[in-house]
Parts: C-alpha cells; sequence; structure tokens
C-alpha cells in the first residue's frame, strides 16, 4: 500500500508537471509590424512573385489586408488554373506561350490557401488538381523506391506538405504514399541534409497530425502516432540554448508543430515558452524580413497551424492592416565597405574584394562582382526569393547547390537577398551536395 501511494504520488507529481505547448498573446505592434513587412508583396500579382503560403500565412494570423486579399487569391487562381490546368502550356512544349509550372510544394501551397478561404477543391478543375498533386506524390513514391534508397526529385519537405495539402482537404493519399513518408521518419537519415532538418520534420509532423485527426488512413494509425511523438522528440531535442529549434527561421513551423500536440509533456511548455522568448527578442531587429518565413511564422505567432486548415475559422476576427508610415530618411553620401567573396569551386578559384555602399545585401555584391568581371552567376526566382543556382559557369546539377558561407565554414542563415554582410567579411560560394 505504502508502495502504491509513492507510486500514485509520482504519477500524480508527473502529470502536474507535464505541458503544453502555449503561445500567449503576442503584442500587437510586433505582430503588426511583420505584417506590413506583407502588404507590398500583396500587390504584386505578376506570375513570378505570386506566393501562395503568404496567402495561407495572412489568414492564419490575428490580421487581415481586406480587399487586398481577395484580389490575391483571385491572382492567385487565375495563374494556378492556367499554368496546370492550360492545354498548350502544359505541355511546355509551347514556347510562345510559355508558363512555368508549379511544382509539387507550390501546388500544394495553392491548396492550403484555397483552404484557408474555407474552400474545399471541387468540380472539374480542382479534381483535376487533385489528381496532379496525387500524380506528383506518386512519382515522388517511385523514385524513393521500393528500398527506400532514392530520393524524391523535389524533398522529403515537400512530400510532407503535398500529403498535408490533400489532408485538409480530405484527400484520401494511398497507405504506400504515406509510408514512404513514415519510413523516413522512422529511419531518420533521408531527412537530413547534412543535419536534421528541422523544417522538413516538422512538415512531416505536421501531416501526420492532419492524416491522425481526420483518420484518412486507418490502417496505419499506430505507425502514424508514433511517428508524431517522434518528430515532437526530435524537434525538442533540436532545441538550441538560445531557444531556437534547430535554427531561428526553422522554429516557426516547429512552433507549429508542437502546438498542435494533444498531449502534455514534461518540459513541453518550458522549451516552447523559451523559444517564443528567443523568437520576440529578435523580431524588431529585422530578423524577419523574408515574406516567406513572416508567413511560416504569423501563424505561430496566432497560435494556429497549417493543421487548423482541417476546419478554418474564416469569421475569426482580425485586426486590419495599415500600410507602414514612411520614416524619411536623409540622403546621405553613401559609407563604402569592402566584402572578400570567394568562389573556391571553380578553376581557378576567384576570390575578390568588393566595394559596395554599406547595408548592401549579397545580391548586390554579386551584382557589383559581376560588373567588374570575371565572375557571373545566375538566380532562380523562388518563393523564399532568388534561389543561386549558377555561379562562374558552373550550374548545379541534381541534388547539389551553391551553398552560402561566411568563411571559414558558417553556412548563411539567409538567401542572397536578405543577407547583409559586412566590412571586411568573407563570403564563400560553395558548390556541395545535399
Ligand atoms: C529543401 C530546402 C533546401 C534545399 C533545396 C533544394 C530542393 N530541391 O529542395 C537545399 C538543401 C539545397 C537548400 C539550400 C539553401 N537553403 Co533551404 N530550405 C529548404 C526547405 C527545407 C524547404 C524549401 C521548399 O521546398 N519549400 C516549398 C516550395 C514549394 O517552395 P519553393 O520556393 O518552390 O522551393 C524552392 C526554394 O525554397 C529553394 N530554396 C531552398 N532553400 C532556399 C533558401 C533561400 C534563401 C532561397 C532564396 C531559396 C531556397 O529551393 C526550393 C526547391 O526548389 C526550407 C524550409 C522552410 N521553412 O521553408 C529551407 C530554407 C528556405 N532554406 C534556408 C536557407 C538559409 C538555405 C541556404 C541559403 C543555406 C546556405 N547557407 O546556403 C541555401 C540556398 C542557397 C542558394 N543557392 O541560394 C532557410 C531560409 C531562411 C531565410 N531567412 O529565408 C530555410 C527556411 C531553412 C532554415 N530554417 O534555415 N534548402
Amino acid at each position: 500500500m505504502g508502495r502504491l501511494a509513492v507510486l500514485l504520488f509520482l504519477l500524480g507529481m508527473l502529470g502536474a508537471l507535464a505541458e503544453r505547448c502555449e503561445m500567449p498573446e503576442v503584442d500587437s505592434k510586433l505582430v503588426e509590424m511583420l505584417g506590413q513587412h506583407l502588404l507590398p508583396w500583396m500587390e504584386q500579382l505578376s506570375q513570378e512573385k505570386l506566393n501562395p503560403s503568404i496567402y495561407v500565412g495572412l489568414r492564419l494570423s490575428s490580421l487581415q489586408a481586406k480587399g487586398k486579399e481577395a484580389l490575391y487569391l483571385h491572382s492567385l487562381k487565375l495563374h494556378y488554373q492556367q499554368s496546370l490546368l492550360g492545354s498548350a502550356s502544359s505541355d511546355g512544349d509551347d514556347n510562345s506561350n510559355f508558363q512555368a509550372k508549379p511544382s509539387m510544394g507550390q501546388l500544394a501551397l495553392y491548396l492550403l490557401a484555397l483552404r484557408a478561404n474555407c474552400e474545399f477543391v471541387g468540380g472539374h478543375k480542382g479534381d483535376r488538381l487533385v489528381s496532379q498533386l496525387k500524380r506528383f506524390l506518386e512519382d515522388e513514391k517511385r523514385a524513393i523506391g521500393h528500398d527506400h534508397k532514392g530520393h524524391p526529385h523535389t524533398s522529403y519537405y515537400q512530400y510532407g506538405l503535398a500529403i498535408l495539402a490533400l489532408c485538409v482537404h480530405q484527400k484520401r493519399v494511398h497507405d504506400s504514399v504515406v509510408g514512404k513518408l513514415l519510413h523516413a521518419v522512422e529511419h531518420d537519415h533521408p531527412l537530413h541534409q547534412g543535419h536534421l532538418s528541422v523544417d522538413t520534420v516538422a512538415m512531416a509532423g505536421l501531416a501526420f497530425t492532419c492524416l491522425k485527426r481526420s483518420n484518412l488512413n486507418p490502417e496505419q494509425r499506430e505507425r502514424i502516432t508514433l511517428a508524431i511523438r517522434t518528430v515532437r522528440e526530435n524537434v525538442l531535442r533540436a532545441q538550441t540554448p538560445e531557444g531556437y529549434f534547430g535554427n531561428i527561421y526553422s522554429t516557426p513551423l516547429a512552433l507549429q508543430l508542437l502546438m498542435t500536440s494533444s498531449v502534455s509533456r514534461v518540459g513541453l511548455g518550458t522549451a516552447c515558452h523559451k523559444a517564443r522568448a528567443a523568437l520576440l527578442a529578435r523580431l524588431q531587429d529585422g530578423t524577419f524580413q523574408n515574406a516567406l518565413m513572416i508567413s511560416q511564422l504569423l501563424p505561430a505567432l496566432n497560435h494556429k497551424s497549417y493543421v487548423d486548415l482541417i476546419s478554418p475559422d474564416c469569421l475569426a476576427t482580425r485586426a486590419m492592416l495599415e500600410p507602414a508610415t514612411e520614416t524619411h530618411l536623409q540622403t546621405q553620401v553613401p559609407e563604402y565597405i569592402r566584402v572578400m567573396l570567394k568562389v573556391s569551386s571553380v578553376l581557378p578559384p576567384y576570390k575578390h574584394s568588393i566595394p559596395v555602399p554599406a547595408g548592401s545585401s549579397l545580391e548586390d555584391v554579386l551584382k557589383k562582382a559581376q560588373e567588374l568581371g570575371p565572375f557571373t552567376y545566375e538566380t532562380q526566382a523562388s518563393l523564399s526569393g532568388p534561389y543561386l543556382i549558377s555561379v562562374m559557369g558552373k550550374k548545379v546539377g541534381k541534388r547539389e547547390f551553391w551553398q552560402l558561407l561566411q568563411a571559414p565554414d558558417t553556412p548563411l542563415l539567409q538567401g542572397i537577398a536578405d543577407y547583409r554582410p559586412k566590412d571586411g567579411e568573407t563570403i564563400e560560394l560553395r558548390l556541395v551536395s545535399w
């Protein structure tokens, strides 16, 4: 009896210590400042600039951009339906009417955007989009292969995103498709890109959570439940001393995932609290300027996640976003800095000191270097901004990328458009496999 009492006492203590991942309300001024960064993007309705993630982020936030939102969704619909369902452009061989075809992940984000407006994909056109996304997943499943030794053409991140998007529309994918993502989580290593990619793991966790809540793959229920636990533990284990899960930019998705947790766990609340404090400390210093990053962060700050798109609340009151009041900068003669630009992955290696105005982005440095020669580079538009695909004539091959590093060996956490090097800094561009 005595031992049983002790045991019950201990269990009670553990229960009391078990916590949820809560997100207390964040200062509305801070949130508004973040949202204001999205407004200029909502005015860019050209095909290259359209970004369904921005729409999703805003709809799951505590903010609204009233008329702009409807127009933006309308433009998304035009673009995605035309480029995916239009006959000439979808073949891709009619150059006169060429439109880049959205990738699997982009199509998935578009479906999330429809759901964020409380629409279910349907009708003849909608069904074709769903079939298209399912076909993408089947292709990826084949690329991974029976023995799981292959790799998806895109990434496990997009694989998870596609399953999630179909799930919030209550569209079932075959157990074998879900099985590939389960296997990746169970065996861990495919989700690494040199290190554990918290973003990828979190996205897989969001997809599994949706599948579990919607009960779309009942045969896999136990495996899914276990995988959610594995993912959660991996994310928690990736917390840095500062409080980030992985790095600062993977923390928003990680928080989205941890907040969906229906079970309490010892230390969960504390871990989330620490992450939230670490994020808040960086909100004012310009760390979050990238529209895609802001779009992943806003839902988390509003205690929402992509899983909420199973039954979104389209009537929730959201504060109206007003454009930021312009601060007039005094025109001054710019101060010049020098950035050392280094490329060792080419022959002969390139290393030059590039003069640029203080506050320039890495992209400005690359532009200046190109102007000075013999340096050359090419980028490709992506939802995160310009993605570097070629340097000094060397284009990336399959599963290769041009990594951005601060010398000697620190990978940058931002892309070329967002990163602003300091005077005397050395930046290396290195062709690596992932
Ligand atoms: C997969 C992935 C990669 C893959 C992409 C290849 C592939 N075939 O998928 C690899 C490993 C190559 C990669 C590289 C980089 N990545 Co990355 N990547 C991701 C991840 C996990 C998913 C992207 C995705 O598929 N999105 C969905 C699809 C639908 O959107 P998309 O725009 O069509 O996707 C393309 C772009 O995202 C592009 N891409 C991938 N990463 C980055 C980063 C930047 C800055 C840009 C402009 C483009 C870009 O590749 C995708 C596939 O074509 C995100 C995580 C996240 N939270 O978003 C990080 C993420 C976007 N990457 C990040 C970073 C920092 C980088 C690098 C700059 C790292 C470095 N130091 O070199 C490089 C890019 C350098 C360059 N050449 O311009 C950060 C960006 C943070 C920020 N402030 O914006 C993120 C958020 C990860 C993180 N938490 O740190 N990445």
